[in-house]
C-alpha cells in the first residue's frame, strides 16, 4: 500500500458495535470483566483503550514498523526510551538538538548515573571516537532542531551496530513521509506527535516505533509502569491528523522550498539552515535518505546581531512567534531564548547556534503571502 492510502486506511477500522468509520473516543477508565480476567482484552486505560491502540497501530503501518506505543508527549516517549538504561551506560547524542531532549538528558539522567556525549553527528568520525564499551544508546535528530544539520542514519546504525548499542532516530522534523529510519537500520523511531503528525496545534502527545518484540515489551513495561500515556481524546486529534499527513507534508515540502530560495537571494539575510539547497554541507545524505526536504529553515540576518532579529520576530504578522513547529499555519521562533534556553550558551555556541538565529516553521498557507511577510518583516 503506498503512503498516502495507508495514512487514511491503515491501523483503523470501523466501530464493531456501530460501523462509525471514525475510530470512536473510548473516553473510559476501566472496563467491566465477566468474571477475573475475563475480558475483551481491555482492563484499564493506562494499560490499553481502543483509541489508543488503533492510532499506535496506525503509526507503525506509517513507519513500516511492527509496534507502536503511543505517550502523553513526546518528552515522555523519550523519557521511556532512556529508562532502558542502567547507571554506568553512556548515550552518545548529537550536539545540536531540541533543548528539552538536551535537558532530559542532562538534568534529569545524569543524575541517575548515565553519561551524555554530545557529538557533531553529521561527522560519524566523531561519533566513532566517543564510542566505549559503555556505550548502549545512540540519540540521532535529522535534520536537527533548529541547524538542519543531516545526519547519515544507515551509517549511524553501523556504528552502533558495531558498538553493540541501540539506535534511536527522533523523526520529529522527518515525519515518516520524508524518512522511514527503521528501514535505514535504527532500532527505534521517536516523534514529538504535538508538530507535523498531528499537524493542527491542537495537542501535545509523543510516539514510539519499533521492530522488535522484546524491545516493544520492555518499552510497554515502562509505558504502562510509569504511566506517561495519552488520553483517548489525545489520539483521536493525532489519527485525524495523520490522514492528511501526506497532502500536508507536501505543501509544506512547497511552500519550504519558495520560502528558503526567497531568503537566500535576500541581500540582508547571511546565511540560510535548509538541507534542500545543494550546498547545503549534507545535502547529499539528505538526498539520499529523505523524500523531499521539510518546511523546517532557520536563518540568520547580516550582522548577526539578536537586536536585530527581535525586531524582525516582533515584526512577523503571519509567521506568529510561538514555541512548536509542524502545525498547518505558520510559526517563527527565537531558539536562543525560547526552545534551546535550557542549553548553556557556551554549549549552544560551540555547536554553531547563534543567538540571533531565527526558525521558522514554514506552514501551509499561500506562499506568496508568507513570502510578503518575511519582505515586511526582514524590511
Ligand atoms: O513537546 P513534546 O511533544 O514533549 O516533544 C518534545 C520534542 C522532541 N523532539 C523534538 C525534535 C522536538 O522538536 C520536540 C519539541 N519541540 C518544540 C516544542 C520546539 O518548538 O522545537
Amino acid at each position: 500500500m503506498k503512503f498516502g492510502t495507508k495514512a487514511i486506511h491503515a491501523g483503523v477500522h470501523p466501530d464493531p458495535t456501530t460501523g462509525a468509520i471514525m475510530t470512536p473516543i473510548y473516553q473510559t477508565s476501566t472496563y467491566v470483566q465477566r468474571s477475573p480476567g475475563d475480558h475483551k482484552g481491555f482492563e484499564y486505560s493506562r494499560t490499553h483503550n481502543p483509541t489508543r491502540s488503533q492510532l499506535q497501530d496506525a503509526l507503525a503501518a506509517l513507519d513500516n514498523g511492527k509496534h507502536g506505543l503511543a505517550f502523553a508527549t513526546g518528552m515522555a516517549a523519550i523519557d521511556c526510551i532512556v529508562k532502558l538504561l542502567q547507571p554506568g551506560d553512556e548515550v552518545i547524542s548529537t550536539n545540536d538538538l531540541y533543548g528539552g531532549s538536551y535537558r532530559l538528558f542532562t538534568k534529569v539522567y545524569q543524575n541517575y548515573g548515565i553519561k551524555f556525549h554530545f557529538v557533531p553527528m553529521h561527522d560519524m568520525t566523531a561519533v566513532e571516537a566517543a564510542v566505549t564499551e559503555r556505550t548502549k544508546l545512540i540519540w540521532v535528530e535529522t535534520p536537527t532542531n533548529p541547524l538542519l544539520n543531516v545526519i547519515d542514519i544507515a551509517a549511524a546504525s553501523a556504528v552502533a551496530k558495531k558498538a553493540g548499542a541501540l539506535l534511536v532516530v527522533d523523526n520529529t522534523f522527518s515525519t515518516p513521509y520524508l524518512q522511514t529510519p527503521l528501514e535505514l537500520g535504527a532500532d527505534m523511531v521517536m516523534y514529538s506527535l504535538t508538530k507535523y503528525m498531528a499537524g493542527h496545534s491542537d495537542t501535545v502527545m509523543g510516539a514510539v516505533i519499533v521492530n522488535d518484540d522484546e524491545l516493544h515489551q520492555r518499552l510497554s513495561f515502562y509505558q504502562n509502569a510509569c504511566g506517561g500515556t495519552p488520553g483517548p481524546q489525545d489520539c483521536f486529534l493525532v489519527l485525524r491528523g495523520l490522514k492528511t499527513l501526506h497532502v500536508r507534508m507536501q505543501r509544506h515540502c512547497e511552500n519550504g522550498r519558495k520560502v528558503a530560495e526567497f531568503l537566500k537571494a535576500h541581500p540582508k539575510v547571511e546565511k540560510v539552515y535548509w538541507p534542500g539547497f545543494e550546498d547545503h554541507p549534507n545535502h547529499a545524505i539528505a538526498a539520499k535518505q529523505m523524500r523531499d526536504f521539510g518546511g523546517m529553515i532557520s536563518f540568520v540576518l547580516k550582522g548577526d546581531r539578536q537586536e536585530d532579529a527581535v525586531v524582525c520576530l516582533e515584526k512577523f504578522q503571519l509567521f506568529s512567534l510561538a514555541e512548536s513547529l509542524g502545525g498547518v499555519e505558520s510559526l517563527s521562533g527565537h531558539p536562543a531564548t525560547m526552545t534551546h534556553a535550557s542549553i548553556p550558551a557556551e554549549e549552544r555556541r560551540k555547536a554553531g547556534l547563534s543567538d540571533s538565529l531565527i526558525r521558522l516553521s514554514v506552514g501551509i498557507e499561500d506562499a506568496e503571502d508568507l513570502i510578503e511577510d518575511l519582505k515586511q518583516a526582514i524590511g
